[in-house]
């Protein structure tokens, strides 16, 4: 903690997390911990450290900002787990921590010789928690990436347009999205372990979590039994397979809602206004696109009217957003409680002042790369403050980590001698 939160006490200060994890959906996790004020010490590779250092570099011999973005407020030791001494420190790590983090490959730490059992047995009040791409069955001993959740996780083929190929999702759903998941599984396993006295293991497979982020399409897969799915564009023309086929834009609730053109739209790829045309609020949006006479038509006065028509209707929503921009759209139809959203671009987003305000978007000093944008934590809460601090330089807490572990400086050298650390 710096000086900057006066002291402030956090919701998991006193929390010691020995993290290992690498790439995103883990370090996710760990992240999201200690901005809540755990201590989460990663555990790295001598020499190369997590691979992320050195993918998609911006900046020669700098730690990218795939790196630097997923790991604020952390520690970072060199061990080699491999080596016996580093198997010794691992062991104390193990004595000292709460939590152990891992996203590993399947069997990658029993085969290091930590295996749940050794764990417990070395402290049997250790939360265990994994990040895997599958849980148990024919999938669980692959290694899994972010779209191969996607494609696993039924989100690729919900997405896209009908008669495009399934698509995956600039949202890391499987990556940050399982890493929240065992976050809120790891605090759970805290309080839990306030009454039990014990550790135990938590799991969150990215398959599952991505399934868990489109339940709505599990609804619809059963809905399909009793009747083609009146809310997607394939209605009433189209048709409809066994499976829940791609909605394009279309809302997947009950409002039907769409993306249109906006002013500007033949240059700017992000052009665009999501609308809803949310049924409370049908009369409002009439008059503001100067179609009055739909408000009594009965073609278009109720929502199971319009639905056959629900196309027609965004064109014709479409050809007044499209002499607005995006934000003029918004400052109309917002005063009109009209649900809609602008397509916001990244560039926006990294300059949208209130975001900067409430500490969503954050700028970081680093010592290599100087001044840079992150995502600083969604979460907000009213008595644990939230400060983003950069990320660590590889090993550059290894000495003093060890000596916290009572490791004496005889002990450190030899340790560096033998490639230990
Ligand atoms: N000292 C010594 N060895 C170490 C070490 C250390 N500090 N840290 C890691 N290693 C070893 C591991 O033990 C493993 O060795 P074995 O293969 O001999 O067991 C080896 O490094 C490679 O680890 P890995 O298998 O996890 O890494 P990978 O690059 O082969 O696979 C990934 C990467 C992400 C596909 C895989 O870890 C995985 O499927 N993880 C679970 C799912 C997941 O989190 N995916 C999301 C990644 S973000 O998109």
């Amino acid at each position: 903690m710096s000086d900057a939160l006066n002291g402030a006490v956090r919701a998991l200060d006193g929390v010691r997390i020995l993290d290992f994890t690498h790439v995103q959906s883990g370090p996710t996790c760990t992240q999201l911990l200690a901005w809540f004020g755990a201590d989460v010490i990663k555990v790295e590779r001598p020499g190369v450290g997590d691979p992320t250092r050195g993918q998609l570099r911006d900046l020669p011999d700098v730690d990218s900002l795939y790196f630097t973005m997923l790991n604020h407020n952390k520690r970072s030791i060199t061990l080699n787990t491999k080596s016996e001494k580093g198997k010794a420190v691992l062991e104390r790590l193990v004595e000292h921590c709460d939590v152990l983090v891992e996203n590993f490959a399947p069997g990658a730490l029993d085969r290091m010789g930590f295996s749940w059992e050794r764990i417990q047995e070395i402290n049997p009040r250790m939360i265990y928690a994994s990040v895997k791409g599958f849980g148990p069955g024919p999938y669980e001993d692959l290694k899994v990436y972010e779209n191969v959740a996607q494609c696993t996780g039924g989100s690729a083929s919900t997405t896209g347009f009908d008669d495009g190929p399934p698509m995956v999702t600039g949202s890391q759903i499987g990556d940050t999205g399982t890493g929240l998941n065992l976050a809120l599984g790891i605090v759970t396993a805290l309080y839990q372990r306030e009454r039990s006295g014990r550790g135990q293991r938590v799991l969150a497979a990215m398959q599952d979590t991505v399934l868990n982020l489109c339940r709505v399409k599990l609804r619809d897969q059963q809905r399909l039994a009793h009747g083609p799915l009146k809310e997607y564009p394939q209605y009433p023309n189209g048709t409809f397979g066994e499976a829940v086929p791609r909605a394009g834009n279309a809302s997947g609730g009950g409002q039907p809602g769409w993306i249109v053109k906006c002013k500007g739209w033949e240059t700017d790829p992000n052009a665009y206004v999501y609308v809803i045309t949310q049924a409370a609020i049908w009369g409002k949006l009439c008059k503001a696109i100067g179609k009055d006479e739909w408000i009594e038509d009965p073609d278009f006065a109720t929502p199971e009217a319009r639905l056959p028509k629900i196309e027609h209707i965004f064109d014709t929503i479409e050809a007044w957003t499209k002499t607005r921009t995006k934000f003029d759209v918004m400052a109309a139809l917002n005063p009109l409680g009209i649900p809609c959203g602008p397509i916001l671009s990244m560039k926006e987003l990294a300059e949208e002042p209130s975001l900067r305000a409430t500490g969503t978007v954050v700028e970081v000093d680093h010592p290599t790369r100087g001044k840079y944008l992150t995502v600083g934590n969604p979460i907000k809460m009213s008595d644990s403050p939230t400060e983003v601090l950069r990320s660590p330089l590889l090993g550059e807490h290894t000495d003093e980590i060890l000596h916290e572990l009572g490791f004496g400086d005889n002990e450190i050298t030899a340790a560096r001698e033998d490639g230990a650390i």
